[in-house]
């Protein structure tokens, strides 16, 4: 199975951001956009993991959730890997760093490097991809000519979520779900 750790948004949130993504659709041509039900924030992508892994992964995900209490993640910024100037990914972000994001993504990072995943070389980074461009592409004034967007996202669990791939696009399904300090909201 195909797996990854994520923060899901809320639905409001997640309608405000696929409102801002078609407004990008019209002005950024050869993007693979990401569909309003998948948008979401990466903590750590696992990549195809044998089911023998799932309580572990559990474990740990439970164990990440207990550390930080629920906050806000401030999406208020345009941005694209590895930079705009030669953009592979569109994303909306925080401008500023978000300690409970990463507080949390290192106890992610650091259970799976116990449990054998080879060390993610990159800093999570929060975002959430709206786009994927197959070929780079120069978005500096694209996103600089975009009004910086003004959403607040309240972050209330962890999710180890499912990836299935298809021709249309990914399947994603939550494996199990935990609420941030340690609350009910199990899947
Ligand atoms: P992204 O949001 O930065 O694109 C599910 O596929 C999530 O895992 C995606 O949202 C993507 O993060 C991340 N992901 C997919 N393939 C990946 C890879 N090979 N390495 C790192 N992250 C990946």
């Amino acid at each position: 199975m195909r797996l990854f750790y994520c923060l899901e948004l809320p639905d409001a949130v997640r309608n405000d951001l696929a409102r801002l993504s078609r407004e990008f659709q019209v002005r950024v041509r050869g993007g693979t956009w990401v569909a309003p039900e998948n948008l979401h924030v990466t903590l750590r992508f696992l990549g195809e993991v044998g089911e023998d892994l799932l309580p572990s992964l559990e474990g740990l995900g439970q164990n990440a959730a207990l550390r930080v209490e629920p906050f806000e993640l401030f999406l208020d910024r345009f941005g694209a890997f590895p930079h705009p100037g030669r953009a592979r990914v569109l994303w909306v972000g925080p401008i500023r760093d978000s300690a409970p994001f990463a507080i949390l993504a290192q106890q992610v990072e650091e259970g799976v490097q116990a449990l054998g995943f080879p060390p993610e070389r990159r800093l999570a980074h929060p975002h959430v991809t709206l786009a994927r461009l197959r070929i780079p592409q120069d978005l500096t004034s694209v996103i600089g000519g975009a009004a910086p967007p003004v959403l607040q996202a309240r972050v209330g669990a962890l999710t180890l979520m499912q990836s299935d791939l298809r021709p249309k696009g990914p399947l994603y399904r939550p494996v199990a779900r935990w609420a941030l300090g340690g609350g009910d909201r199990g899947v």
